[in-house]
């Protein structure tokens, strides 16, 4: 044992220019292990997080989720009464979270979804009017009412 570990060590000591050539051609191969597409997500693992991962987190997140949510409530809101029910809500988060399942790859069973959803719509409607407003869901998706 002694011996190979000195070997080992002059080996090291006699040749590192040579080590260094024989890493270099290495180095840029080995430098990219090539897996940006699976990020953790510690939230996407958790079915019982109440806070939905909005896809982009710039400088002003309430911003960005206002005007998300400006943008795409009137398809979610199916009879126009500028409310989302129940059904219309789920839709949206059981979209929503399909988004974030295929973005982290991490894929939930579908009666977990729905048990988030069902979740996610009593906090969001925080005053129990049972149906969720635009703030209400602003609010919500910002993580203010998690
Ligand atoms: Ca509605």
């Amino acid at each position: 044992m002694i011996r190979t570990l000195l070997v080992t060590t002059a080996l090291a000591i006699a040749a590192p220019a040579m080590a260094q050539q024989a890493a270099m051609p290495e180095a840029p191969q080995s430098a990219t292990p090539a897996t940006p597409a699976t990020p953790a997500d510690p939230q996407a693992a958790m079915p019982q997080a109440a806070t939905p991962a909005t896809p982009a987190t710039p400088a002003n997140p309430t911003d960005a989720v206002a005007s998300i949510v400006d943008t795409e409530f009137p398809a979610y809101d199916a009879n126009s009464d500028g409310q989302l029910d129940q059904s219309e809500f789920s839709k949206w988060m059981v979209a929503l979270k399909d988004q974030e399942m295929k973005a982290t790859g991490k894929a939930l069973p579908a009666e977990q979804v729905t048990a988030w959803a069902n979740g996610a719509f009593t906090t969001a409607d925080a005053d129990k009017s049972v149906s969720v407003s635009k703030p209400e869901l602003v609010t919500f998706l910002s993580g203010g009412a998690g």
